[in-house]
């Protein structure tokens, strides 16, 4: 089971994977699992780790072939002095990546970081152009967030997400949130970015190919994501009709003590498991 959502602990594990995902015409997106950063240390270490896996990619000649995910809150967002410790974390990873020849995306968690996670993204983009967002279209906010981030070449993955939020600040309705991501996407897909389509919904797959052909779209101008291990068949499906497919992959040795409390918690539900994967709540 772990092995089918995780592909495994070392970063060797992710690089094959990536090679595999590369032959099925499919790019990879790679986090890095680490635990909840409450040290300086632990921030570098994930850092590190992050460098050495651009490394090894690029030594596999596949650096092309995959991106990185970063969490904030795992080098350092949570720390004292927080914002100025991550975007110091992040702009290192971006370097590395940067040098590797690919690129960052920085994901989104709870809603006390989106401000902070906004304005470090803006900040990486002054120098690395191609560093992405993430927004969620469960939050009342992100329709504008969407027309702040649809200029010219600016990449944005766009999700429901994944926590756990109050009403104020989010729609809890599900079917609020679908209609939510239809406004968020045209916004995005009539825009001059590049739109990362992050969702396993069979509905909300369908609707963005339809909009991206109505709003002229070639396929490449943007991509469809996917979590690792999740809809495959559909995964493969779509990078076959020709559209550019980026799946999720997380590794890492925080792995299986996090999977053991999220089943502990919950063991009934194992979608609730794979979306705490994403949000590490
Ligand atoms: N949720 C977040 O809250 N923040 C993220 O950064 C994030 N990144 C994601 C990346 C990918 C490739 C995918 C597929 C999902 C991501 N999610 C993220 C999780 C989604 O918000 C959502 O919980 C999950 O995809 C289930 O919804 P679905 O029915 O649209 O697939």
């Amino acid at each position: 089971l772990v092995r089918s959502y995780v592909p495994g602990e070392d970063t060797e594990d992710a690089v094959r994977a990536v090679g595999e995902l590369a032959a099925d015409g499919i790019e990879a997106t790679i986090d890095f699992l680490g635990e909840e950063t409450v040290e300086p240390e632990q921030a570098t270490a994930t850092v590190q780790a992050y460098r050495t896996l651009l490394a090894r990619l690029v030594a596999a000649g596949l650096a092309d072939r995959a991106e990185v995910s970063v969490k904030l809150t795992a080098i350092g967002l949570r720390l004292e002095d927080g914002e100025r410790v991550a975007l110091e974390n992040a702009r290192s990873i971006c370097r590395a990546a940067q040098r590797a020849g690919t690129t960052v995306t920085i994901d989104m968690e709870d809603h006390t970081t989106t401000d902070a996670t906004l304005a470090i993204v803006q900040e990486l983009r002054q120098d690395f152009p191609d560093t992405g967002a993430v927004l969620q279209a469960y939050l009342r906010r992100t329709e504008d967030d969407c027309r702040a981030l649809a200029g010219p070449g600016i990449r944005v993955r766009l999700c429901k997400g994944a926590y756990d939020e109050p009403i104020e600040v989010a729609y809890t309705d599900p079917a609020e949130v679908d209609r939510s991501y239809v406004r968020c996407l045209k916004v995005l897909l009539k825009g001059e970015g590049y739109p990362m389509v992050a969702t396993h919904d069979p509905r909300l797959v369908e609707i963005a190919s339809a909009l991206a052909s109505r709003y002229g779209r070639a396929q490449g101008t943007y991509e469809f994501q996917m979590l690792y291990g999740i809809r495959p068949a559909e995964q493969r499906r779509l990078a076959d009709a020709g559209e550019r497919v980026r799946v999720y992959l997380p590794y890492g040795e925080e792995w299986y003590g996090y999977l053991m409390r999220r089943l502990a918690e919950r063991p009934q539900n194992l979608s609730l498991f794979l979306t705490s994967l994403i949000s590490k709540k």
